[in-house]
């Protein structure tokens, strides 16, 4: 299951340009770094992730080590140019913490005096990084995709060992979703999302969309304001929901999905269909 945030595309700053507009000219590591530093702030001091160590070596049985580099080229949303793929650490609350870092050139310009293309960026998160994550590059036309090894636990091994799996992503509307080449078409009635309590104050609410766009919030507690409240779906927004249920297989996905800490809230999606059948996934 894939997580992907999408940061803010940030304005370069001058003494970066050239930086930022060369990524096909890019050759070396230590260029590749003064990209990502030059990007962003808070990516400084950044370094390369070097794939030859143990964390490689966790995840041999689904990937070959020797096709992961600490940074590689693409084209990630299929428009000619070349954008990066960089996997490396940067600086955490304390110490330093992983990350996967994507630099698209759109080809935007900006209305920048030196005219220079427009970089997104997404910082990709995972549950458990450290614990054995790699990716790769898979050539595709017309959008490279990205595949990510990683391992997981094996419920149903009772000698508590970890299983590779391979994860393959596409850069989709705006994200990076797990690849689907054939989504379903599935005609959804509703869909209900509703959280438990946590360890603190978590928002408790329980959320309901019909396949009109009518939607309903039941604030239960710690939220803002208590009480339901019902507003209706933008058109644009309720076809893409739709869509994504269905490109994310939610049909086919696990019963169940969980994390090892237990002080973290419960949420629950359930997909109702218009044949009357529905999924349900804590
Ligand atoms: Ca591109």
């Amino acid at each position: 299951m894939l997580l992907a945030c999408q940061g803010e595309p940030k304005l370069p700053t001058s003494s970066s340009q050239e930086q930022l507009s060369r990524i096909d000219s890019l050759q070396t590591d230590t260029q590749v770094i003064r990209l990502v530093e030059g990007y962003a702030e808070h990516y400084r001091p950044f370094t390369l992730y070097q794939p030859d160590t143990a964390l490689c070596r966790g995840v041999k049985s689904c990937v070959d080590c020797r096709a992961v580099r600490s940074w590689m080229k693409a084209d990630f949303d299929g428009n000619g140019r070349t954008d990066v793929l960089v996997f490396g650490e940067k600086p955490f609350i304390v110490g330093t913490e992983k990350a996967l870092i994507c630099l698209l050139d759109s080809g935007k310009a900006l209305p920048h005096p030196m005219g220079i293309g427009k970089y997104s960026e997404w910082h990709l998160g995972f549950d458990n990084f450290a614990e054995g994550m790699l990716p790769w590059i898979i050539e595709q036309k017309p959008k490279d995709l990205i595949a990510f090894a990683r391992k997981v636990y094996d419920s149903e091994d009772t000698a508590g060992n970890y299983r590779c799996i391979v994860d393959t992503l596409i850069l989709d509307k705006g994200r990076f979703i797990e690849y689907n080449p054939a989504p379903g078409r599935y005609s959804v009635k509703s869909i209900q999302f509703e959280t438990t309590h946590c360890y603190g104050s978590c928002p408790v609410f329980k959320m309901t969309i019909d396949y009109k766009g009518k939607a309903s919030y039941e604030a239960l507690e710690y939220n803002r304001l208590s009480g339901r409240f019902t507003g209706l779906i933008d058109k644009d927004d309720l076809q893409e929901l739709w869509y994504i249920v269905n490109y994310l297989k939610f049909r086919q996905m696990g019963g169940r999905y969980e994390v090892g800490e237990t002080d973290h809230q419960t949420a629950v999606l359930t997909v109702t269909y218009e044949d009357g059948t529905a999924d349900y996934r804590p």
